[in-house]
């Protein structure tokens, strides 16, 4: 790749940095991206079914048992040598991920547009389940037998045979770990939901506009392993390129984002990223 040394040096020189990354970041830590042809997660399950707030309102064990499976997937895996280079570098990174690995990498300024694995929340009155009084979400999920009574009595989501039963019915459609019943929010006793942004759902406000507001006055952006094919996280790099700066992109594939990229490098992100920042 012969525009890895300028890559380098642009990177080197820049006042302002910032690092936009997808799925294609955690790939080799072990992550399944989305829209990878044989591998990614919409070609093994279909996002309609679990990945909108339809589908959670529709069959909510579905959902959550999919999502803790992704969640204990990630507790499983590590930073690879693409999120240990971001880390090393002082830079605003912005993060269409809902795992915690550039966290474990030791990022500090990390924007996440999309949500976290790791924030589940009350799909009706929105109040974060880690608030539950005398537990955590998985003292919770683990007592999910008493929570699953309790559901049943006030005629709320099925118990884990049932919803078992449901999600073979789907068609296959859940995780390894089939449904699971979600906890019940302890204020209005409504299913806890993933702390995710679904399809059709607004990106936090305050995230998306810092997000935009970094990007606006970067010399250098780094886009890393994203399809750019999901708005309006798609937007960020063109603001850079149209306000003057470098954008720099990191994908074994070609992009939608490669006409606004200075310099496009067909690696991964564990082999280009620690060649570039240095
Ligand atoms: C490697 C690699 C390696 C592989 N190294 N690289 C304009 C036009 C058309 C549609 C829309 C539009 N504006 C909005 C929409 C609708 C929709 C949308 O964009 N749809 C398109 C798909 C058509 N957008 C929304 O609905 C958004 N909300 C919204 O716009 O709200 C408006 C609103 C306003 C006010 C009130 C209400 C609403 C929300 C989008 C939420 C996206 N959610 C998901 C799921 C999150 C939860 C979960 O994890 O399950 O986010 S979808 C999924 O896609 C996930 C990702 O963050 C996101 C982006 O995917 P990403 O990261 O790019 O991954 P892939 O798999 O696509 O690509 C991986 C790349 O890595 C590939 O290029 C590989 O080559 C590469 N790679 N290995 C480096 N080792
Ligand atoms: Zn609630």
């Amino acid at each position: 790749m012969d525009s890895l040394p300028t890559a380098a040096d642009l990177i080197t020189r820049a006042e302002r940095l910032v690092v936009l990354t997808g799925a294609g970041m955690s790939a080799e830590s072990g992550v399944p991206t989305f829209r990878d042809a044989l591998t990614g997660l919409w070609a093994r399950y279909d996002a309609e079914a679990l990945a909108t707030p339809e589908a959670f309102e529709r069959d909510p064990a579905l959902v959550w048992g999919w999502y803790e499976w992704r969640r204990e997937l990630v507790e499983r895996v590590h930073p690879n040598a693409g999120h240990r280079a971001v880390a090393r570098r002082d830079c605003t990174l912005i993060t269409q991920n809902v795992d915690d690995l550039h966290e474990r990498a030791g990022s500090k300024d990390v924007i996440h547009l999309h949500g976290s694995l790791f924030a589940p929340r009350c799909s009706a009155c929105h109040q974060p389940a880690a608030d539950v009084p005398g537990g955590t979400v998985e003292q919770e999920a683990a007592d999910g037998a008493a929570i699953g009574v309790a559901n049943r009595a006030a005629g709320g989501v099925a118990d884990g045979a049932a919803d078992r039963r449901a999600g073979e019915a789907a068609g296959g459609a859940v995780g390894e770990g089939g449904p699971r019943t979600p906890p019940a929010c302890v204020y209005c006793a409504s299913p806890v939901r993933p702390g995710v942004v679904w399809f059709g759902e607004q990106l936090p406000v305050a995230a998306f506009e810092r997000a935009v507001e970094v990007a606006a006055r970067a010399d250098v952006l780094i886009t890393v392993g994203t399809s750019g094919q999901v708005y309006p996280a798609a937007e960020i790099p063109q603001v850079t390129a149209k306000r003057g700066g470098a954008v720099i992109q990191v994908n074994p594939q070609p992009t939608p984002l490669d006409p606004f990229c200075a310099i496009n490098l067909r690696g991964t992100a564990a082999e280009v990223l620690p060649e570039i920042i240095r």
